[in-house]
């Protein structure tokens, strides 16, 4: 009986149409162990992601493996089955390989070297290579090996021109319904690839079809760029030269000069956040002791300028002071090949700074993987750093304060100076997945019948306590006195994710008539919140406002500035502070305290604000105050001069948008700046823990990282948390020079 069935699976696998499905088959089954054990699930959280990702393989393989069919010479049908079934299984071996390395997937940049991957240093002979590799190409080896001891015979006999189409047809459909699913669970999947996440391509139509939809974003950024001239940067140098540039205020120029840069890039964290009051309870104590504090230079009338690409466009302008662009997200679409000259590289090459990264999300999301790379981040600590389980986690990731906590065994072993960055995830749209036990039992949120709304103060609060305890293992490791601490919120939160009027009673009810800085400076009880006023495009870009601090711990001199400028801006105040020269820099933004700044702020929808008018978008015609909100009717020279102001906003998007799509810092390397070697960089968890550890061994008594400095003693037990999950993990940990062996969060 086992015999006859083998004999009959023999039978049918040496038909040409069986051949095929069994090939299929393997494909599908090496994918689906692939996507499992390889990719990790590729972050599948729903049945409805499973199903995509268990039938995703079957129909783009299918498409391929059955066009042989309609070929009728014998050798050719198989030399064209043997090529598409070698291929199909290099699509998924390749990319395991890639995967192990950088935990992506191979692009069309990667293949053709445009992300700096192939030949330009990268050691590919690094990636692990383990003997289970083999089940790769087991079934490959197999059927050649059936044919070769003649257990199969080639079939002579050609399928009908019908029977071939009705196979193709098949896949077809398969693949149809597996990309319609996929669209239906992520809509607009393909179009919307180029703003978030790698992964959700893989996750809902396949390796194939990420390939290939990669590589047609690809062809056409690469087309924009393949007409751009030298002369192009040129223009762009001038008018930064003649309008951007400006010299730093030498009253603050390099006070800050070799301090550790900390950077915390609050999600979705309004402006108006600052010093609200719930029943009398402020929601983010700490950062407001923040903006007061004399230690600290605060802005009340910074604007967030990104568009869609939302977090990565706020990352773009403060890495590069140039905007993100019109549409989707630059990180997504034009990252894995820009020329960059960004912050990490920047402080690196002037000041001897090393860089890092902490995010509590995977590093694919946003790309940021690649774009760290051409950005110069030595190093990249993402989700794949902690151990991930329900406890520690969102949705979107790493909860704040295990994301601080479980960071330091990483942060204490880089070298001082660094330029550290934390991008925080917990107050992210819908705001939830904190437990009841996480949350502080002496703040109560909101009763608005939008739990949205209850739920953003409630994670607004959390954030604040993450913050204050990393402030306070700041303190208590010494790091503080050696550091700046620049905090921003990134973008809009609650305003424009919910029905805007119900957050009206919690704005104070002058919210439209009120002097601009009275929601930031003045501390709004909502309980004496009156409702009855109508939420305005006015308030649509006051909401658009968001906190931005530079605390420099042990000056005196800070206080809160009512200067306009935006994300835009940060970039060049910061270097100044910190002693670095901007002028050689394509630098879109001007140093928020230096002299003669351009009375404007642009936003990404070529709206604009000054301190007299507000503009809500490029096509609106209705203009407001910006002092009371009322909508103003220009009379003739203040038509001229909004004229004047949306042209000079459109020359600054323009001449932005030009740089970076048509990549022009290729033809320009700045006097004393070395280009970013993309291959220099890996930020594999075993990779990176070896190095870190190696490094400071080499260094031995030259190291400055915070733990060389405390004798090999780590400073982890000094974070104290009150997350209930960290609380019953810390344990003392006595000296040690390695902390390889715990990941973070477990501390
Ligand atoms: C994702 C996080 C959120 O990693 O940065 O991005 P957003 O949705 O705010 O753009
Ligand atoms: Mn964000």
């Amino acid at each position: 009986m086992k015999k006859l069935s083998f004999k009959t699976l023999i039978n049918g696998i040496s038909t040409r149409t069986g051949l095929i499905w069994f090939l299929v088959f393997f494909i599908w089954l090496k994918t689906i162990l692939t996507y499992l054990f390889v990719f990790q699930g590729l972050h599948s959280v729903n049945l409805a992601d499973y199903l995509l990702m268990l039938v995703n393989p079957i129909g783009f393989t299918a498409i391929f493996l059955t066009l042989p069919l309609f070929i009728k010479r014998t050798p050719l049908f198989y030399t064209a089955t043997a090529i598409f079934a070698f291929l199909g299984s290099l699509l998924v071996y390749a990319n395991v390989l890639y995967y192990r390395e950088f935990s992506d997937f191979l692009s069309i940049n990667t293949l053709t070297g445009g992300a700096g991957m192939l030949g330009h240093g990268f050691d590919y002979s690094s990636i692990p290579v383990y003997p289970i590799d083999s089940l790769y190409w087991v079934d490959l080896v197999v059927v050649v090996a059936l044919f070769a001891f003649r257990k199969f015979k080639m079939d002579n006999r050609a399928v009908s021109k019908r029977t071939a189409f009705k196979h193709f047809s098949i896949s077809l459909m398969i693949f149809l319904i597996t990309f319609w699913g996929g669209d239906l669970t992520e809509h607009r999947l393909v179009s919307r690839q180029a703003q978030f996440d790698d992964t959700y391509v893989v996750r809902y139509l396949g390796l194939g079809p990420w390939l290939v939809t990669n590589g047609w974003y690809t062809h056409v950024a690469n087309q924009a760029r393949s007409i751009a001239k030298k002369s192009d940067f040129t223009k762009v140098q001038k008018y930064i030269e003649e309008n951007r540039y400006l010299a730093p205020n030498t009253q603050v120029f390099g006070v800050a000069k070799n301090r550790n840069v900390i950077m915390i890039h609050l999600e979705s964290f309004q402006q108006d956040l600052i010093d609200k009051k719930i029943d009398g309870v402020a929601v983010t104590p700490f950062l407001n002791s923040l903006y007061h504090s004399n230690s600290t230079y605060a802005f009340s009338n910074f604007w967030n300028q990104v568009g869609q690409g939302k977090t990565s466009d706020a990352e773009n302008m403060l890495e590069t002071s140039s905007f993100g662009l019109p549409t989707g997200s630059l990180f997504q679409s034009l990252g894995s090949s820009q020329t960059f000259q960004a912050m990490p590289a920047i402080l690196n090459q002037q000041e001897g700074y090393s860089s890092a990264v902490f995010h509590g999300n995977v590093g694919s999301f946003y790309n940021r993987i690649n774009v760290y790379r051409n950005m110069g981040f030595q190093n990249f600590f993402d989700q794949s750093y902690w151990n991930k389980n329900s406890e520690n986690s969102t949705d979107w990731g790493i909860k704040d304060k295990y994301l601080f906590s479980g960071s330091i065994q990483y942060l204490e072993q880089l070298q001082q100076p660094f330029y550290a960055k934390y991008l925080t995830l917990s107050n992210h749209t819908p705001y939830t997945g904190l437990t009841k036990d996480e949350l502080d039992t002496k703040f109560k949120t909101t009763s608005s019948p939008d739990q949205l709304i209850n739920n953003y103060f409630l994670t607004a609060h959390y954030l604040d306590q993450s913050v204050e305890e990393f402030f306070n293992y700041l303190k208590a490791s010494g790091l503080y006195s050696k550091s700046i601490i620049v905090l921003y919120g990134d973008h809009y939160g609650i305003s424009g994710s919910t029905d805007d009027n119900a957050y009206l009673p919690y704005l104070g009810k002058n919210i439209s008539s009120a002097p601009l800085q009275s929601s930031s400076s003045s501390s709004s009880d909502t309980t004496t919140a009156n409702n009855t006023a109508v939420w305005t495009d006015y308030d649509n870009v006051m909401m658009q406002r968001v906190p931005f601090m530079i605390n420099i711990p042990g000056h005196t001199d800070g206080g809160i500035s009512n200067e306009y400028g935006g994300e835009l801006d940060v970039m060049p105040t910061l270097e100044h502070l910190l002693g670095v020269d901007t002028k050689s820099y394509m630098q879109f933004g001007q140093d928020l305290l230096s002299q003669n700044r351009q009375q404007f702020i642009a936003l990404r929808n070529r709206g604009f604000v000054t301190s007299s008018f507000i503009k809500p978008s490029g096509t609106s015609t209705t203009y407001y105050d910006t002092k009371s909100g009322q909508t103003i009717t220009p009379n003739a020279s203040q038509i001229a001069y909004l004229n004047q102001i949306q042209t000079k906003v459109n020359t600054l998007l323009n001449m932005s948008d030009a740089m970076n799509s048509e990549d022009l810092l290729r033809f320009y390397t700045p006097t004393g700046f070395t280009p970013v070697d993309a291959g220099d960089y890996s930020y594999n968890v075993a990779t990176t823990e070896k190095r870190l550890k190696e490094q400071q061994a080499l260094l031995k008594a030259k190291s400055t990282s915070l733990l060389s400095e405390n004798h090999g003693v780590s400073t982890t037990p000094l974070y104290k948390s009150t997350e209930p999950g960290l609380v019953k993990s810390s344990v003392p940990s006595s000296s040690s020079s390695t902390s390889s062996s715990s990941k973070g969060g477990t501390q």
